[in-house]
């Protein structure tokens, strides 16, 4: 502690001023009496991250002396936020820092607004990749993630007249003071050209080389990944692709010197752009390119570190284990068969016994669009010698299941590597399960249904043991103490634990059950609640212009719009909702009354991005704007109803949302989302979930009892019969769900055609994702639910009904943290132990 306190300026006032002045006049030129916000969080971030680097290096340095195992988490989305408030956290230095910034005439809150969010990622399994980094460092794993450093991240969206317009999201625009350069390292990769064979006079037997066609250097961005509550600080290494030095002389020659430094320049549009599409695969060329640059480099910097201290290929998963975040890196399979057997000469099952060791995969989806395929034409073109691999690894494996179960002819097409369909293509779900030793869900429910559905073969080639659930996870430090330092600051409090150590040991959260009964907690709890529902309202105001009352029910829905997770199910309910209000406003009823007998006030509230090639999505975003447009300007339902859009929802946005939520949607069609992470955040700040039997919903009920969540909605199990029915008899109507149809076909909210298509995939195209049946069920859910809030806060309802729930859904919430999760991989898959450094 006290060490702690000499060596950093973090943890030292004076110090610190000192380091951020001297960062202000040498790194930013500036000088004091000119800096304003921007400049010093550019300044602040420098001297924090001075201390940062300190424990990163050496954290590094021990690694290496120990040489144990070390994970590689291969991720193409790393959603990362804000760092500098993260880091404050981490290093348990935000109050010295917040002063130490007031002395010099700062306030940190708007210092902290300065930072761009690294959006490097478009939704859960992004965010994921994020919580797990931050875990993995704050559990002592030597970790590294590995990714790429988009120069575009996620774009950015604004509603204009009601439609979604993407606008790019340069969040490089100023220096980045979180990531640190390594331009000493420079990996060469190399696509297309072609494959020849040569004999080799070493071994006598003839030897696969590839002569590439075209190549791109790889120079890595590593940003420190500072654990909470230890100095263990590991690596988020993250690609450029940069130009080589090596002209193209026969151009040069020909005097066409400008094309050929075009071409050099277009290495660099390599790393330019994150693909924005959330679950829904579209085979682009650019897209399998950024893979291979990213799995080839990541790949060639692991190698070259196993081979300091080491020469014994048999070893390497011993001290290697790479995680692929869904079948993104999955080329990285085929890439270390290829090192192993090409270029350093092993026997190919020799080989592909290292490689299985090495690789596990996670699988995020079971919905077949979202599943990668990649036409042979392409890939052949691209690597030709990875596909003469990946044909190669089809050979051995099929031979395999053709020797276990004889003559089944059915099995080997529907189990083959390669797809002999319209275009030929590699499956790369199947690629990765044959070249892992496990593979996992993100849910319990999620993870079954990958056993009986898409991958039921492989259960039965390579028995269960290959599957298995890790059911995902948050980040309790940026999802609890960062987003909600009230909350979190009371809970420390009331758990007797003034350092925060709940923050790692989860679980401790169980004793808040003991203040259940507690008046005078229960309203600190609320008013706490509605502090941030005060937050989210000046949000709402600033972006969308509305004006929410905190005194009423914030039902939010923020999440990527997909017709899966049904957006279009809860504005129904909403419009159903108004045009009942307006029924008993004409009936002369007052809005007191509906009130107090009816529909109790309520604020409904959307965010989230749509793909931009996402037709159907962006009709949901123009339909929620347009009902807001008709309800939030009717003079006569007050506080009854409001309907906003947050536009461009992101991390820092989630920050202030969440915590200031009662009620949240997770109502995908039953079976469709794989887990979900949003619904733990919002139960870890004490909202109440509205929701569908899916993915983690079903094991936060397990954890929080039935009694605290509203379930409803028709089960997996019956997906399939319902869908059938309705493409066989025909999909019924609710007379719920045609009243809100009028509504809209009579021009109610805007032009009719505008929204017929929406309509028109329930009432003509069978409903695939179950609106009808699940409508009704639904508007019960809310009925049940909006008696027990009361009518908001100081409400005795409110606080003896509604405010419990809130606190036994965080009491109990222990098993979400991202720490478990960890703990479960390092075990079950990595076969890892933490490292103290
Ligand atoms: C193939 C490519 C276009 C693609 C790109 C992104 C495919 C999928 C994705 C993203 C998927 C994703 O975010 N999946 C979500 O992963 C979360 C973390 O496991 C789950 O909680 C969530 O249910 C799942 O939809």
């Amino acid at each position: 502690e006290e060490k702690k306190m000499e060596n950093s300026a973090v943890y030292n006032k004076d110090k610190f001023e000192e380091s951020f002045v001297r960062h202000v006049e040498s790194d930013l030129a500036r000088n004091m009496f000119n800096c304003d916000d921007l400049g010093a969080y550019q300044a602040a971030s420098n001297a924090i991250r001075d201390s940062v680097l300190v424990d990163w290096a050496n954290t590094q340095q021990q690694q290496t002396i120990h040489d144990g195992k070390r994970v590689y988490y291969l991720s193409l989305e790393f959603l990362m936020g804000r760092a500098m408030d993260n880091a404050l956290i981490n290093l348990d230095a935000r109050d010295q820092v917040a002063e130490a910034i007031g002395n010099l005439g700062f306030n940190l809150e708007d210092v902290l607004e300065q930072e761009p969010d690294a959006a490097l990622g478009n939704g859960g399994l992004g965010r994921l990749a994020a919580c797990f980094v931050d875990s993995m460092s704050s559990r002592n794993y030597s970790a590294w993630g590995y990714g790429l450093n988009y120069q575009y991240g996620i774009f950015k969206q604004e509603i204009i007249d009601g439609y979604q317009v993407e606008t790019p999201d340069y969040w490089l625009k100023y220096s980045n003071p979180w990531e640190v350069m390594r331009s000493e390292i420079q990996i060469p990769v190399d696509f297309y050209g072609y494959v020849y064979e040569h004999y080799d006079t070493n071994t006598g037997k003839p030897k696969k080389i590839w002569q590439g066609g075209e190549r791109v250097i790889a120079v890595p961005a590593d940003f420190p990944i500072p654990g909470f509550n230890t100095t263990n600080t590991n690596n988020l290494r993250l690609w450029n692709a940069k130009p080589t030095m090596e002209f193209d002389f026969s151009k040069f020659n020909n005097g066409d010197y400008q094309q050929s430094v075009a071409a050099q320049q277009r290495a660099e549009a390599l790393t330019s752009v994150l693909y924005p599409n959330d679950n829904f695969e579209k085979g682009k060329e650019l897209r399998l390119r950024q893979q291979y640059f990213w799995v080839a480099a990541s790949l060639h910097d692991i190698i070259r570190r196993y081979k300091k201290n080491h020469k014994d290929w048999d070893n390497l998963s011993n001290q290697v284990a790479i995680q692929l975040n869904d079948t993104h890196p999955t080329l990285a399979i085929v890439e270390l068969q290829r090192i192993l057997v090409d270029l350093e000469g092993l026997e190919w099952n020799a080989a592909w016994k290292i490689v299985q060791r090495v690789f596990a995969y996670t699988n995020h989806t079971v919905m077949t669009e979202a599943l990668e395929k990649w036409p042979v034409d392409l890939v052949g073109r691209l690597i030709p010698r990875h596909l003469e691999i990946i044909y190669e690894i089809n050979y051995f494996f099929l031979k395999d299941v053709e020797a276990k179960f004889p003559g089944d002819r059915d099995l080997l097409s529907r189990v083959s590597i390669i797809e002999e369909g319209q275009v030929k293509s590699v499956r790369m779900a199947y690629l990765a399960i044959v070249g892992s030793h496990k593979v996992n869900g993100v849910a319990e429910l999620h993870s079954e249904l990958i056993k009986t559905t898409i991958f039921k073969d492989f259960v039965k080639i390579f028995g269960p043991e290959r599957f298995t659930n890790v059911t995902n996870g948050i980040t309790p430090r940026r999802w609890l103490r960062q987003a909600n330092p009230k909350l979190a600051k009371l809970i420390s409090e009331k758990l007797n634990d003034p350092k925060y150590e709940y923050l790692t040991h989860l679980g401790n959260l169980k004793k808040l059950e003991n203040f259940v009964n507690d008046e005078a907690f229960l309203k600190e709890w609320d008013d706490i609640k509605f502090d941030n529902k005060r937050k989210l309202a000046a949000l709402i105001k600033e972006t969308t212009g509305v004006e929410v009352d905190p005194n009423v029910l914030f039902d939010i829905q923020v999440k990527r719009i997909h017709e899966y997770k049904r957006q279009q199910l809860n504005i129904f309910a909403v419009i159903y909702r108004y045009l009942h209000i307006k029924k008993l406003l004409a009936e002369g009823l007052s809005v007191q009354e509906i009130a107090e007998k009816h529909y109790i006030p309520k604020a409904s509230i959307f965010g989230g991005k749509a793909a931009p090639g996402y037709y159907m999505a962006k009709i949901i975003i123009h339909l929620i704007n347009t009902v807001g447009e008709v309800v939030n300007n009717d003079p006569e339902i007050g506080n009854l109803l409001k309907v906003v859009f947050i536009p461009d929802y992101n991390v820092s946005k989630a920050e202030i949302i969440i915590p200031g939520s009662d009620l949240s949607n997770h109502i995908s069609t039953a079976g469709t989302e794989a887990s979900g992470t949003s619904n733990m955040k919002f139960a870890l700040n004490g909202g109440l979930i509205i929701g569908t039997v899916d993915g983690a919903n079903v094991e936060i009920t397990r954890e929080i009892g039935e009694e605290n969540i509203f379930l409803f909605g028709n089960l997996a199990e019956s997906v399939d019969e319902l869908r059938h029915k309705h493409y066989y008899e025909g999909v019924k109507i609710p007379e719920s769900m045609q009243e809100v149809f009028n509504a809209i076909d009579t021009g109610m909210f805007g032009l009719p055609e505008e929204f017929k298509s929406l309509l028109d995939s329930i009432r003509y195209h069978s409903d695939y994702y179950l609106a009808t049946d699940d409508f009704d069920l639904f508007l019960d859910a809310h009925k049940k639910l909006e008696k027990m809030f009361g009518l908001g806060s100081g409400d005795p309802t409110h606080l003896r009904e509604w405010v419990p729930k809130s606190v036994l859904s965080v009491a109990n919430m222990g098993f979400f943290s991202s720490d478990r999760c960890i703990d479960e991989y390092a075990e079950n898959i990595w076969d890892v132990e933490p490292l103290n450094v």
